[in-house]
């Protein structure tokens, strides 16, 4: 049974109200589970954001900038509070909008979300300068200033848990936000920041601008008062990003995906690696940027290895998200689940072998087959691009130098995972896989306190732990002549 969220349009959040957008428009965000009509949401355009960002600007000028920075910090630890309260709402509101199982967002993005808080909550009051006594004849220090106001615009496979992972360390530095949620789902980003305004934040430190990336997004790129733009999405957009913020050379922090290789030695526990690697690229239906979508097997374990793994994919429980026993839920949109459909003829008609999976589940809803090809060579397009969807390609490669040069052999360098036996093996491969993260023995866990991000089309800059903190403020020289 799902339903509509509600008949009313949910407003923008701008200056510490619900307000209609300017031109009036709103738009739809579905169920991707029914395709049926969600909730209506007012749209954003350019006019809206500039009243978010002057909202956000005199918050920053006003009471935010003159607030204590423990203070800042309670506030977090407040909003983390209240997020523990709503939980069930949320949980059940990400579902509808996202169609993430409910049990993955109960276990996984509500606690790194409230840990992201909690973290940044304890950091807001520790962000020091240095002395550094540069000359006898003067008192030489830092102090790390906020940026001002930030842009922070999100994709739809974890809204909560990237949104939080922007929003956080944004607020704990002292910055105001601007929050352009991705246009399929917007939902809890408002409801975060309806909580935000519950908790004590004052007016203007965190808006929400729903709207289209192409209206909304660009207009806070393109806005001239907008100090830091932070971005999780596609290369594309990532390039476009760029070429807006050139305009007042806004400081810009990308994280485009990946193409990740979870490399599989016969010496490793194969049992072990291949429920990783079955939940890498099936997890959250295959919409994660670090996902393990490229499995690499040495060519002497490539059959047991996809037998296995098939096994896997077809065991997986697909059905209603809002299931507690759930497993994998729909694509979140039509369009992501033609683009994978469209990849899976791709695959059969480079070649690869089709080992399980391929169609669509049922006519209702964005349902794709857990999918596995085998036998998948290094150059084709389904080695090569992102599909963000639950498609593995396995690749057999013969000796380390072999699983080297295909696993650095795309565009990408998110992250990477190498399961052996062999102490050197793991020490080499961690030194020469091109990764923003390289795990071992494991694959896809993250933490808040470790830098996130990546290379090349993967973007640059990191996420979490100190880095975000660098990310949002920027130091200040003090000279103070002390005299002859
Ligand atoms: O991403 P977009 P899409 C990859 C993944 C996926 C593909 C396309 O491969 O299949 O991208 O997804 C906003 N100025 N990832 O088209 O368009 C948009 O409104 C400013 C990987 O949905 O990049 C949304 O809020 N903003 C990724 C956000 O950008 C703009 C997660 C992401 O949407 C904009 C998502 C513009 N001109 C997709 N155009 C990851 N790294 O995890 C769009 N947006």
């Amino acid at each position: 049974m799902l339903n509509r969220v509600t008949d009313d349009t949910h407003k923008l959040l701008i200056d510490g109200l619900r307000v209609a957008a300017v031109s009036g428009r709103s738009f739809e965000t579905l169920n991707p589970a029914t395709g049926e009509i969600l909730a209506r949401v007012a749209e954003a355009d350019a006019a809206d954001v500039d009243a978010a960002v002057r909202s956000a600007r005199a918050a920053f000028e006003g009471a935010w900038g003159h607030m204590k920075a423990s203070e800042r910090g309670a506030l977090l630890l407040r909003l983390a509070d209240l997020i523990r309260r709503d939980e069930d709402e949320l949980v059940r509101l990400e579902s509808l909008d996202s169609g993430k199982p409910v049990s993955a967002i109960r276990r996984q993005d509500l606690p790194a979300v409230i840990d992201t808080l909690t973290y940044y909550a304890g950091m807001a009051d520790k962000i020091n300068g240095q002395v550094i006594p540069a000359r006898p004849d003067a008192l030489t220090y830092t102090v790390r200033e906020p940026l001002g106001v930030v842009g922070a615009i999100i994709p739809w496979n974890f809204p909560l848990m990237i949104g939080m992972w922007k929003i956080a360390p944004a607020l704990a530095c002292g910055c105001t936000v601007v929050l352009k949620p991705a246009e399929i789902t917007p939902l809890t980003a408002l409801r975060i920041g309806e909580l935000a305004l519950e908790a004590g934040f004052p007016a203007g430190v965190l808006n929400v601008v729903p709207g289209f990336g192409k209206v909304a997004g660009q207009a806070l790129v393109d806005h001239p008062d907008v100090d830091k733009v932070t971005f999780t999405g596609s290369p594309v957009v990532g390039r476009q990003i760029l070429h807006g913020a050139a305009g007042n050379l806004k400081r810009v922090t990308l994280e485009l995906g990946g193409k990740s290789a979870n490399i599989i030695f016969p010496d490793a526990d194969i049992d072990a690696a291949v429920k990783a690697a079955g939940a890498g690229i099936f997890f959250n239906t295959g919409q994660v940027c670090s996902a393990g979508s490229r499995i690499l097997v040495h060519h002497s374990i490539h059959d047991e290895v996809v037998e296995r793994l098939a096994a896997r994919a077809q065991s997986t429980r697909i059905g209603d998200p809002l299931e507690s026993s759930t497993g994998m839920g729909p694509l979140v949109s039509e369009v992501q689940m033609k683009r994978v459909l469209d990849y899976i003829q791709v695959g059969r008609k480079e070649g690869a072998t089709l080992v399980t999976g391929g169609s669509r589940r049922g006519d209702t809803g964005y349902f794709v087959e857990p999918t596995v090809f085998a036998g998948v060579r290094h150059e084709m397009r389904i080695s090569q691009e992102e599909i963000f969807g639950p498609v593995a390609a396995v690749i057999p490669f013969q000796d380390d130098e072999d699983a080297l040069r295909i696993a650095n052999g795309t565009v990408y360098s998110l992250a990477a995972g190498v399961w052996t036996g062999d102490i050197g093996r793991a020490h080499r491969f961690t030194r020469r896989l091109k990764a923003g993260t390289v795990w071992v023995n494991t694959y896809g866990p993250t933490d808040i306190r470790l830098p996130w991000g990546g290379a090349r089309d993967s973007g640059f800059g990191r996420e979490h732990g100190d880095a975000a903190i660098e990310n949002f403020t920027e130091p200040k020289v003090v000279w103070i002549n002390t005299g002859r």
